[in-house]
């Protein structure tokens, strides 16, 4: 294996400069040689190197030479970094944690993992974006993956999840179509990581059964505010089987200890520009920090006759269960405490498969399941580059594993004995199936003709997004109204838009004409007829992120923005308010050196203020000194950085001597405007920071309203 130099106390070895032979150096490049008993370089076979800097050449002028192997190593090695990125799903970012029950679940499933609230099982989770490449923005409108690797006892366990509880289509064969749609349009090339473009919404209005989907993807569960804050789910109806063998269905549910939040759409367009790897960056420096994410683990589990009650079918992918029907019971929580070492060995090579099951958790009939069961091993075949992407470090179960697969590309394993086949006589000591232990799958057969036909129960394809939006609170209303709008507002085709207007006709009036409003398209709407009538289901308040927002400041972060003459003691207090709420403190400056306290001293930036915009908070604090502020009124980042503070509805303190320039940058009062004198006033700021969001604000700065 290829050594790399050993880091102490997470510092680099010093390498040193000493003397060195042959000349070398002579044009003036950097050469480093060990650190005494440092380690040294080598090409991959192991033969240690004299010179990093320079190839082989027949002259110090001369032609490099053919054979210069340590160049041909280091320059084939380095063209074939690159792997087929992932068709769906390339962006991702990924932490190591552990999961650990709550109690023993054995009355709903036999798997090892969920017995005893002793035992945590390592996890590796990926999450990711699904549309675009993998260098682009964390944040464009997007579902995002939220794939679970449990390592368990008895074999990998990966629950390939995404944060909305729904899927677009019913049946796995369509999957290339909608994702065809939504990636860049094949002959122009572009949009990149985007759905607002003609391809996208020419299908799925096409797709009646797309219309719950497109509900949640035109809402804020679209822009989550990061990683840490948001929901996940396991979308297909799969089943728990206990020691007896009963059978329970059950529905996966992920949910973040410290509540879920989104951003608002214009947010995350700046945050793109502004930062296009702030979800990756802000789930590195949470673990980096120890501020470790949590989520509790939970299922909504039903029998079949509870399940042949419901209005819909708890096959079709594309309905949830609400939770007022059937409640969460929770199993257990999942804490990610460390950061992967190596992006590409961990995070790019995981390999996740919903046919990955342990005994005790089994499939059900969901055809998009069934035909994802093929899909996932397949892609990792050409992605990883054969039969053996299991052998790699990160995709290996912790536990014990055998059996007589050999050979094949990039075997890693020697493996021992003469015996590569079973049964056989030769080799008595050697694995076998265990019909006790083993994985048995339950016997559950709904067959009947073989037919390319969809269930009627499969028919009703408004009900579900009618009652997804009536589930609302009115600003999500408001941003799922705006979502459709501005998305539809880039489709160039008017047919395809009264297309979609046709099916909101269907979901909701509300909605419907506030939609046609917005796109100026009065009495344009197509005339689309239901396959089956809808039905008024009750609306589940658990479906809105702001009806159940938690009053907090856990894992969120707040900006200071200072100038020279500010009050360090104001900020030291204000550090002191945010981590105890916490939260993370960040000061920006107008210069990164950070700046001159009003006692002369020194308070330190994190951010210079072009390059920290107050996007990158959930809450600020303005807090020049009365020149600072002066100086502030003529720069545009500052005005933008407060104006985009007020405009993204965040909760803003404003000091005394700062009044003009929020003024300036139009800041009206209204309950989320904290007027400051000093650090008596920092407690009220916290408190009204807990809020999050100031919603009311917003139909005072958009339209439509
Ligand atoms: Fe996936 N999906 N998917 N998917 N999916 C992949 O597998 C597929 C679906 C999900 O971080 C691919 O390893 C089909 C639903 C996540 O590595 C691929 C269908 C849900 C990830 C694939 C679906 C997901 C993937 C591409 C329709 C939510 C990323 C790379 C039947 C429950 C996992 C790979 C990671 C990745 C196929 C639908 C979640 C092509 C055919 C529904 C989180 O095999």
């Amino acid at each position: 294996m290829a050594k790399t130099p050993t880091r102490k106390n997470n510092k680099p070895a010093k390498p040193t400069n000493r003397e060195l032979p042959n000349n070398a150096g002579t044009g003036g490049e950097t050469h480093q040689t060990p650190s005494p008993g440092g380690p040294v370089l080598t090409t991959n076979q192991g033969a240690p190197l004299s010179d990093n800097q320079n190839s082989l050449r027949a002259g110090t002028r001369g032609p490099t030479l053919l054979e210069d192997f340590i160049f041909r190593e280091k320059i084939t090695h380095f063209d074939h970094e690159r792997i087929p990125e992932r068709i769906v799903h390339a962006r991702g970012s990924g932490a190591h944690g552990f999961f650990q029950p709550y109690q023993s679940m054995s009355k709903l499933t036999r798997a090892a993992f969920l017995q005893d609230p002793k035992v945590k099982t390592p996890v590796f989770v990926r999450f990711s974006t699904v549309a675009g490449g993998a260098g682009s923005g964390d944040t464009p409108r997007d579902v995002r993956g939220f794939a679970v690797k449990f390592y368990t006892s008895e074999g990998n366990f990966d629950l390939v999840g995404n944060n909305i509880p729904v899927f677009f289509i019913q049946d796995a064969l369509k999957f290339p179509d909608i994702i065809h749609s939504v990636k860049m349009e094949p002959d122009r090339g572009y949009p990149q990581a985007a759905s607002a473009h003609d391809t996208f919404w020419d299908f799925v209005t096409l797709m009646p059964e797309s219309m719950h989907m497109l509900l949640w993807a035109m809402s804020d569960r679209t822009l989550p505010r990061s990683f840490r804050m948001m929901e996940g789910f396991g979308v297909n109806t799969f089943r728990f089987v206990n020691a007896d063998g009963k059978s329970t269905f059950v529905k996966f549910h992920w949910r973040p200890k410290i509540g879920s939040a989104s951003l608002i759409w214009d947010e995350s367009v700046k945050l793109y520009g502004a930062d296009p790897d702030s979800q990756r960056r802000d789930l590195f420096d949470a673990i980096d920090k120890g501020d470790f994410p949590e989520f509790e683990f939970s299922v909504q589990a039903f029998d079949e006759k509870t399940a042949a009650k419901f209005p819909f079918d708890v096959l079709d992918a594309t309905k949830l269960i609400p939770e007022e029907m059937v409640p969460l019971t929770p199993l257990g929580r999942m804490v990610l405490d460390r950061n992967p070492d190596n992006f590409f060995a961990e995070t790019e090579q995981s390999a996740f498969h919903p046919g990955h099951v342990v005994p005790g958790i089994d499939f059900s009939d969901d055809p998009l399941l069934q035909g994802r069961l093929f899909s996932y091993t397949d892609t990792q075949l050409i992605r990883l580059g054969g039969a053996n992407f299991h052998e790699l470090p990160i995709n290996r179960p912790k536990c014990p594993m055998a059996n007589f697969q050999r050979d094949g590309v990039r075997r890693m394993d020697i493996a021992k004995g003469q015996v590569a086949y079973e049964p056989n006589s030769i080799a008595p000591d050697g694995p076998r199936a265990d019909p006790d232990r083993g994985f048995t799958t339950f016997p559950a057969l709904d067959a009947g003709d073989k037919v390319r036909q969809r269930s009627e129960t499969f028919a009703d394809h408004y009900s579900q997004p009618r009652m997804f939006y009536r589930s609302m609170s009115e600003p999500e209303q408001r941003h799922i109204v705006n979502a459709f709008t501005f998305e539809l507002s880039k489709v160039s085709r008017p047919n395809i838009r009264k297309r979609m207007l046709g099916h909101l006709k269907n979901i909701d009036a509300d909605l419907f004409a506030r939609v046609e409003d917005g796109l100026g398209m009065e009495g344009q709407a197509e005339n689309i007829k239901p396959a089956r009538a809808p039905i008024d289901m009750k609306p589940s308040p658990a479906l809105s992120l702001v009806k159940k927002a938690p009053k907090t400041l856990e894992g969120r972060k707040v900006g200071v923005l200072v100038s020279d003459g500010s009050e360090p003691a104001f900020v030291a207090a204000l550090r002191t308010a945010v981590e105890k709420a916490g939260a993370r403190l960040q000061v920006v400056a107008p210069k990164i050196g950070g700046a001159k306290g009003r006692n002369g001293k020194l308070i330190e930036a994190d951010h210079q203020l072009a390059g920290g915009p107050s996007i990158l908070f959930d809450a600020v604090v303005v807090a020049a000194s009365t020149e600072g502020a002066l100086m502030l009124e003529k720069e545009a980042a500052a005005i933008d950085w407060i104006r985009d503070a007020f405009g993204h509805l965040k909760v803003i303190g404003v000091l005394e001597t700062s009044l003009g320039l929020a003024e300036e940058a139009g800041v009206e009062e209204d309950e989320g405007v904290v007027e400051m004198d000093g650090t008596n006033d920092i407690a009220a700021f916290i408190n009204t920071a807990k809020n999050g969001r100031v919603w009311d604000r917003e139909p005072r700065l958009r339209t439509p309203k």
